[in-house]
């Protein structure tokens, strides 16, 4: 893994375009440590985006890219919705699918990848809305986990469907009236954490994007087993401000509401025992890796 594969040849380097040239020279391809702490001293793989202002779609996507342990060696999956708006501005491959039908797509790739790639780790990574993931292409995400397929699927939760003007969808509360569903929510949100970890995920989360760090820590976990061992699934609560009525400001403190103890995203992990050994082996592995580190850094200085 590292910058060669997005490399210029020095005799094209003027006529590339300047994103390109930033791209090359300062994005954090084949750092084995990036994360987000990199936004704002590295090239991000997004800096703009056609959502609305303050809608935490946005912060979402920067602390995913951000941690992304291979950019260079990873395909995204979209469906249609608002996150689709944002993947021509994002600098990863990325496949649009039709809406819903993109776990079937990530499943034919992820198996194409590893017969194509047999030595490198591809990792395919699937980010698609609420409505995508639990309604229409609920028959798509649930056959993925059944097959095992080795991928991550996350769904940007913000309890209906924002793009086409606010109806009603599994995962929306109950009782919540939206512009397009008047009537208000009849029955409780779906459990789809319970239901992937049932349907045979290795790991699963839900939570808010409101800390960085642990959207990081999410995002890396859920890669490093789907590599490994078999599908995992984080559900992340990126509030649609325009639904809810808050402003572009009020998108942090509708996430920090919402994930209190009590509240519907309270963190809820679940892990399956092949997925905390491997994870308790990297985490041995960084440790070591961080003491020789540090042991390094004193010899240099003695
Ligand atoms: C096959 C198909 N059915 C329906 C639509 C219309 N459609 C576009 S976006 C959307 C809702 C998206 O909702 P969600 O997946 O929750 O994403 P969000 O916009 O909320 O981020 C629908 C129904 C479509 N584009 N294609
Ligand atoms: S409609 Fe809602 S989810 Fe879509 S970009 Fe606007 S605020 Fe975000
Ligand atoms: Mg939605």
């Amino acid at each position: 893994m590292s910058k060669e594969r997005i490399k210029i040849a020095p005799e094209m380097f003027e006529i590339m375009p300047p994103e390109y040239q930033d791209l090359v020279n300062k994005a954090t391809f084949g750092n084995e440590t990036r994360g987000w702490k990199d936004i704002g001293t590295a090239k991000e793989l997004i800096e703009e985006h056609s959502l609305c202002a303050g809608c935490p779609e946005s912060m979402a996507f920067r602390y995913i890219l951000a941690s992304l342990p291979a950019p260079e060696d990873t395909v995204m999956v979209g469906s249609t919705g608002c996150t689709s708006l944002v993947f021509p501005h994002v600098a990863v491959h990325n496949i649009h699918s039709l809406f819903g039908n993109q776990n079937a797509i990530a499943s034919g790739l992820k198996r194409a990848l590893s017969v194509r790639f047999p030595d490198r780790h591809k990792d395919v990574v699937v980010l698609a809305g609420d409505g995508a993931t639990v309604d229409i292409g609920l028959d798509m995400t649930l056959q993925a986990w059944f097959r095992q397929e080795k991928f991550t699927t996350i769904c940007f939760d913000n309890e209906l469907y924002a793009n086409t003007g606010g109806q009603e969808s599994g995962l929306m509360q109950k009782g919540f009236v939206a512009k397009m569903a008047p009537v208000g929510k009849t029955f409780e949100k779906v459990r789809l954490p319970e239901i992937a970890r049932e349907s045979g995920c290795h790991y699963v989360v839900n939570c808010t994007v409101s800390k960085p760090n642990l959207v990081e820590k999410v995002i890396k976990n859920a890669i490093y087993v789907a590599r490994e061992i078999g599908p995992t699934y984080l559900q992340l609560y990126t509030p649609c401000i325009l639904e809810i009525g808050k402003n572009s400001m009020e998108g942090l403190q509708e996430m920090r509401d919402s994930e209190k103890p009590t509240e519907r995203f309270a963190y809820k992990e679940y892990i399956s025992e092949p997925a905390k050994e491997l994870l308790a082996e990297m985490a041995a592995k960084e440790k070591e890796r961080k003491a020789a580190a540090k042991k390094q850094l004193a010899g240099q200085s003695a």
